[in-house]
């Protein structure tokens, strides 16, 4: 008798995810793989090639709305969880019971009731609900897609609301307003504005939407990008909009924006505002402003990979590609000569030359001098890989033998 037909594979009924336990049901769709990407926060880490993006973005903001102190009144939120309900991810936004986004092929369900956010929209109506006007708010994002070098399961999006009373809308003149005299809320309107807002209302915000966007674009790419304006529908803004941006002889879309929906407001408490909001992919800008050729790369926990962001946010960076072989990691410590000078530099010229080219890093892990002796210690980890193939750790041993041995007589240090 065959082992496998009498153990019958064990099917758990719930999953837990983020200290919280989810009943399953005929929508649980969400796999072990996907669960392994939260709570990673690889947007929030220092120096990583997102969390840049993320911040140059955010400064833009901080630097074009301040109030007349001169203080930014954007306010950002980077810490929401990921997991949502489907009022926020679809109902608060006005998406119809049967919008294709819904499917289960499209999203990552845990259950009928809850699902990893399909977009940073999801968070809008609440935040507007606890009474906020200009937010910004940042994350991971889950759809179900081929993983490919553009497209991955997961990826990060930055979505801003600003809402406006006609007294910011029109500082200077009473008698402009904002909503139509018999404001009828339910009717649909036109491509162009919703039924329930004035035409210059509209216009005055398609404009300031536009020109930040547009500025955000030239902070990004620089001056001369050339962009332009695609019409398109979402089911939570009206009218709608797409930013593209023209890169390396494509066009390529940056983000999604319009005028929010009146109804999102209304449903969420408000009744003299009006909203533009947009929504931006990280990934995307970060591909092209650092040339990383591949969106699995941003997951990469590869230093080679890491150590060639650890410059400031608004640095230039271009990506060197890495090898796609393993990396080989052996340490080195030993005690520095207390006769003559030592520089690390001096131990990284010797390591080079005695590895050569499969030498990918060489890092400074620990320092430290005994108390009694008065000797200083390093540790040096060094990081073997090969260009076209698998090292074997045999092979790096002898390397790394050498190499200790050469330092010992050349630089005088003393292995420990
Ligand atoms: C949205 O997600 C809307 N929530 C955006 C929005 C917000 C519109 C507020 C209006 C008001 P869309 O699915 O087009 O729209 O995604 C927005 C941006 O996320 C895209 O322009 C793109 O930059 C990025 N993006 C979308 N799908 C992917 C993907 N598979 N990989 C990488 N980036 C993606
Ligand atoms: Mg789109």
């Amino acid at each position: 008798r065959l082992l496998s037909s009498s153990i019958k594979p064990e099917i758990q009924s719930h999953v837990t995810l983020l200290d919280n336990t989810y009943l399953k049901d005929d929508f649980s769709n969400v796999t072990d793989k996907i669960i392994s990407h939260l709570g990673r926060n690889i947007y929030t880490k220092e120096h990583h090639p997102l969390s840049h993006v993320r911040q140059r973005m955010v400064n833009y903001f901080y630097k074009r709305f301040v109030n007349r102190r001169g203080n930014p009144f954007f306010s950002v939120y980077d810490s929401l969880s990921p997991i949502v309900s489907l009022d926020q991810n679809f109902d608060s936004l006005l998406t119809p019971k049967d919008h294709p986004s819904r499917s289960k092929t499209d999203c990552y369900y845990l259950n009928r009731d809850y699902l990893l956010r399909a977009h940073m929209t999801a968070h809008q109506s609440e935040l507007m609900r606890a009474g906020l006007n200009n937010f910004i708010m940042v994350g991971d994002v889950y759809r179900r897609d081929e993983i490919d070098r553009t497209h991955y399961p997961v990826f990060h999006q930055l979505d801003a609301v600003r809402l406006k009373t006609r007294e910011e809308l029109f500082p200077r003149d009473d008698t402009l307003q904002i909503f139509e005299v018999g404001n009828n809320t339910q009717s649909t309107g036109t491509q162009q504005k919703q039924a329930c807002h004035t035409l210059e209302a509209v216009k005055l915000m398609e404009h300031e939407l536009k020109t930040t966007l547009a500025g955000l674009a030239k902070q990004l790419f620089g001056e001369k990008i050339e962009y332009r304006w695609i019409d398109t529908y979402f089911p939570f803004t009206q009218p709608s909009w797409e930013l593209e941006v023209f890169h390396e002889n494509n066009w390529l879309e940056l983000l999604g924006c319009g005028i929010m929906r009146q109804p999102i407001l209304t449903n969420a408490g408000i009744v003299d505002r009006i909203g533009w909001a947009f929504g931006i992919g990280l990934e995307r800008v970060a591909m092209c402003l650092y040339k990383i050729p591949d969106i699995r790369l941003f997951w990469s926990q590869d230093t080679g990979f890491l150590n060639q962001f650890k410059v400031k946010c608004d640095e230039n960076v271009t990506y060197k590609s890495v090898s796609q072989f393993p990396q080989c990691v052996n340490d080195l410590s030993f005690w520095l000569p207390q006769d003559k000078e030592f520089a690390s530099n001096d131990f990284y010229d010797l390591a080079r030359n005695i590895g050569g080219d499969i030498i990918e890093q060489v890092v400074l892990v620990d320092e430290f001098t005994h108390p009694k002796t008065g000797k200083t210690s390093h540790c040096y980890r060094i990081i073997y890989r090969h260009m076209e193939r698998t090292l074997i750790q045999s092979e790096v041993n002898i390397i790394h033998k050498e190499i200790a041995k050469v330092a010992a007589s050349a630089l005088g240090v003393q292995i420990r």
